[in-house]
């Protein structure tokens, strides 16, 4: 059947049903934003010009959320704690029913049994029949659920699955075995699913699939009418639990320096008693529901985080109306290797600032991220920030219409169950040169059309996806990802075209010398050592990463291009 964009909510605000506070948030967030949704339908329905979308069978089961899983975040809804999750799945709970899909939702371990069709007490019982929906979106508490529940036969049904994951999972700890073998070791990873079923909240690394969530869009008035009424010398906190603002006491705290210039603003949560950690001279708010934070928001000229939480929703919320957000630099970056809040996170991604999306996607003038800890550096950032004007400011991928268009893109060509066309075993040779005389080649071969590339005429590729037209061939530097490498040259790495560049042709293309050509089984491959003239070939397509990298290797990278304000989709991927 064909899909048809609905915008009337009522349905789906019914299936989200009541009773828990979680449930509540995620409520009024869907009334409050059903006007954008609406015309964001309208917009995507006119862009794709009547093209087929299939409607899927689609469960919903947020396993955070159950009773089973402890759900430690329903009552801290009102309490400051984590609301980046819930703004998520309401909101990928609103893109699946407004592009049409035909959904059920499911919050506890009886309504998943009920709708995998296991019947009720007998606990583990293998689905015998088919998987009665084409997907399941989970989150990791919800992956285990489903595995007790389908037994064996997950390993057969797991293609249709894909994990809302904050953060994100890099191959090297999907990897069950590998991740065992080699200390890739966490509470999370070992599912051997392909990377691209993990879906996180922000771009973080391409090995996963950008999900994303949507923040409220102003129109040309409503942006005219913030700018008018922007106060310069008013300025929010990012923080709304007390903890998060232990952060800023030390020599000379910041917020003193911020003090000398602004009128200072919080959102922190308490009970009776201003909290502490909040210097007397902040205006407490209290923890506001959304649209009294966006009304805070639209007058205030800066929004400053003191470096927690991560990677969150709020600085989106900000520059959207129209405020500066000001983040603190990481130096040295914090990561699972040596951050408690990022231990045992199945990636070890370096976040080189409280919120690199900010800072590398948006940037001047809308975010500044400087070091703390220098207090002229600092100073005179908050001198900038009131002298400059900036415009409110979204990217295209946190609207709505952005968001409904990825996640259509997804739903109708990502495809984990087809049969991957037979992956090419590299053509082992050793002791023979790849080809070519130099060292080394040129850093970047240009790929233009699908004809051009005869050495991966083996591969069947007219159904890839993303288009084999969008593929670009790079080398990294020694010790460089290939995230790092396709960045570095205005692209981005795209692990789906890893198998059409995991061969000799590959190589011989680039002017590689090499001595061995070896295929194994490690994630930085393929690769290859200048030094020593060692070529490696990656033998478990599941290890292909855009993440690894290792300091006596260049890798093979398998960059794309992309549409600017949608990075997850290349410029012929609609
Ligand atoms: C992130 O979670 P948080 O919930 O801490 O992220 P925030 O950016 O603080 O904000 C989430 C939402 O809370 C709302 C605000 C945001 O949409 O509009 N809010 C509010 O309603 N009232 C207020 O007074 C202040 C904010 C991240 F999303 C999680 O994935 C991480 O687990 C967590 C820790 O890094 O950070």
């Amino acid at each position: 059947r064909q899909a048809a964009f609905r915008t009337d909510l009522s349905v789906l605000l019914d299936q989200v049903g009541t009773g828990k506070e979680s449930l509540s948030f995620m409520k009024r967030r869907i009334r409050r934003l059903a006007q954008q949704w609406a015309t964001a339908a309208n917009r995507l329905d006119a862009k794709l010009e009547q093209q087929w979308r299939d409607q899927k069978k689609i469960l919903v089961h947020v396993g955070f959320l159950t009773e089973e899983s402890g759900d430690v975040f329903s009552p801290k809804v009102l309490k400051g704690g984590p609301l980046g999750e819930m703004v998520q799945w309401a909101d990928i709970l609103t893109a699946l029913h407004v592009l049409g899909h035909n959904l059920k939702i499911s919050m506890s371990v009886k309504e998943l049994q009920g709708f995998l069709g296991v019947p009720p007490g007998r606990g583990s019982c293998p689905l015998t029949g088919p998987l009665p929906f084409d997907l399941i979106y989970t989150d990791y508490h919800g992956l285990q659920q489903i595995k007790q529940h389908m037994g064996l036969s997950l390993k057969k049904h797991k293609c249709h699955i894909r994990v809302i994951d904050t953060f994100g999972t890099e191959p090297a700890y999907n990897h069950e075995e590998y991740a065992t073998l080699h200390g890739y070791r966490t509470n999370w990873g070992y599912w051997n699913l392909n990377a691209r079923q993990y879906m996180t909240m922000f771009p973080h690394t391409p090995d996963n699939s950008f999900m994303g969530f949507v923040s409220e869009e102003l129109n040309e008035t409503e942006k005219r009418s913030i700018q008018q009424n922007k106060v310069n010398n008013m300025a929010v906190v990012y923080g709304k639990e007390a903890s998060m603002w232990k952060l800023q006491q030390g020599k000379e705290s910041f917020l003193q320096i911020l003090h000398k210039y602004m009128e200072v603003h919080g959102t922190v949560y308490y009970e009776t008693q201003r909290p502490p950690e909040v210097p007397a001279f902040v205006k407490n708010h209290g923890l506001l529901p959304q649209h009294e934070l966006q009304q805070l928001l639209r007058k205030a000229k800066l929004f400053i985080g003191f470096g927690f939480p991560y990677e969150g929703p709020a600085p989106l919320e900000a520059i959207a109306n129209g405020c500066i957000f000001l983040q603190p630099k990481f130096n040295p970056p914090h990561s699972s290797l040596n951050h408690e809040f990022f231990r045992g996170k199945p990636t070890s991604r370096e976040v080189f600032s409280q919120h690199p999306y900010a800072e590398q996607y948006i940037g001047r003038p809308h975010v500044m991220t400087v070091d703390y800890n220098n207090s002229v550096e600092f100073d005179s950032a908050i001198k900038e920030i009131m002298r400059t004007k900036v415009e409110p400011y979204l990217p295209y991928e946190y609207t709505c219409e952005g968001m409904l268009e990825r996640v259509h893109a997804y739903i109708q060509h990502q495809d984990f169950c087809a049969p991957e066309p037979p992956f090419i075993p590299a053509n082992l040779s050793r002791k023979g040169s790849a080809g070519g005389s130099r060292m080394m080649g040129p850093l970047f071969v240009p790929l233009p059309n699908t004809t051009a590339l005869g050495w991966a005429s083996n591969v069947t590729a007219p159904s890839a996806w993303p288009p084999l037209s969008s593929l670009r061939l790079l080398v990294s530097q020694e010790g460089q990802s290939c995230v790092d490498a396709c960045q570095s040259a205005g692209f981005i790495c795209e692990p789906a075209h890893f198998r059409f560049i995991n061969n000799k042709e590959a190589l011989r293309r680039l002017d590689v010398q090499c001595e061995v050509v070896d295929s194994e089984i490690n994630h930085i491959l393929p690769a290859f050592s200048v030094v020593r003239q060692e070529c490696g070939l990656q033998r478990e397509p599941l290890l292909f990463s855009c993440a690894g990298h290792s300091p006596k290797y260049r890798r093979l990278c398998p960059c794309r291009d992309f549409r600017h304000g949608q990075v997850a989709l290349c410029r012929d991927c609609l």
